[in-house]
C-alpha cells in the first residue's frame, strides 16, 4: 500500500525544506517508495482526525495501512526497517540508530533553544542577556559533532538514517554551522543527494501551489 504522509497545505518556511515531513519525504525517496501527501491546513492540523494521528498536533505523520506514525524520528526508523538501504547490519545498525536519536534528542533541542531565543523571546527583558549562554551551548554541542565528523564524509561509514536524521536537523540551522566547516560541508553532501533533491523539489511544489490557492 502507498504510504501517506501529512505536510504543512502552506508551509510557513516558504518551501525551502525546513519543514520535518522533508526528513520523511527524503527517506522515502532514499528507499524508492512511492508517497501520497494529505495536506493540512493549520487549523486542520488541530481537528480530531489529525490528532487521532498526531496527538500534539503536528506534521509529519505517516500510515500504511498497517501503522500510523508520528515523530519524524519514528517515522523514518520504520521506513528504514520496512525497505532497506537506510540502515547498515551488525554492530553499525545500533550506532546508525544512536545517531538517529542523537539528532532529534541531543543535537535539535540546543538548535531549537536558539532559535526560540532568538525570534519568539525577542522583545522580553531578559532575552539579550541569555543569547551568549544560548550561542554558548549551541557552538558547544555542534563542537562536539564536528569534531566526531572530521573529515569523513558520513557520521559511521556510509549514509545511514543516522546521517538523514543529522543533515535534517542541521538543514534548518545553517547560520549556526558557520564556525564548522564540516558540518557545512556535511549537510551540503546530504542536500546533493538525487533523494534530497526530490524531496526538496516536492515540497517546494506544494508551497509554489500555495500561493495560487
Ligand atoms: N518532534 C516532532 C516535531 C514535529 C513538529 O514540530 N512539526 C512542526 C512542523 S516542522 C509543526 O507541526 N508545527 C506546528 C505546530 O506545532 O502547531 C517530530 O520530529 O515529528
Amino acid at each position: 500500500m502507498t504510504p501517506t504522509i501529512t505536510a504543512f497545505a502552506a508551509s510557513p518556511d516558504r518551501g525551502r525544506g525546513m519543514a520535518r515531513d522533508m526528513r520523511v519525504r527524503w527517506a522515502l525517496e532514499e528507499v524508492g517508495r512511492a508517497y501520497e501527501v494529505r495536506l493540512l491546513s493549520f487549523a486542520e492540523m488541530k481537528e480530531a482526525a489529525h490528532l487521532a494521528r498526531q496527538p500534539f498536533g503536528q506534521i509529519p505523520t505517516y500510515e500504511d495501512g498497517e501503522v500510523t506514525l508520528f515523530e519524524t524520528g519514528a517515522i523514518v526508523l520504520h521506513v528504514a526497517e520496512r525497505f532497506g538501504g537506510l540502515l547498515p547490519e551488525g554492530a553499525a545498525r545500533g550506532r546508525a540508530v544512536s545517531w538517529m536519536f542523537a539528532a532529534v534528542s541531543t543535537v535539535e533541542p540546543a538548535l531549537l533553544e536558539l532559535e526560540t531565543a532568538r525570534f519568539f523571546d525577542a522583545g522580553q527583558p531578559w532575552a539579550e542577556a541569555r543569547l551568549p549562554m544560548v550561542h554558548g551551548r549551541v557552538a558547544r554541542r555542534l563542537g562536539q559533532l564536528s569534531a566526531h565528523l572530521g573529515g569523513a564524509d558520513w557520521l559511521d561509514g556510509g549514509f545511514s538514517a543516522g546521517d538523514l536524521m543529522m543533515v535534517g536537523v542541521l538543514f534548518r540551522f545553517q547560520d549556526a554551522l558557520v564556525g564548522f566547516p564540516n558540518l557545512v560541508d556535511y549537510v551540503a553532501r546530504g542536500a546533493a543527494r538525487p533523494a534530497f533533491q526530490r524531496a526538496f523539489a516536492a515540497q517546494f511544489a506544494v508551497y509554489q501551489a500555495s500561493l495560487q490557492a
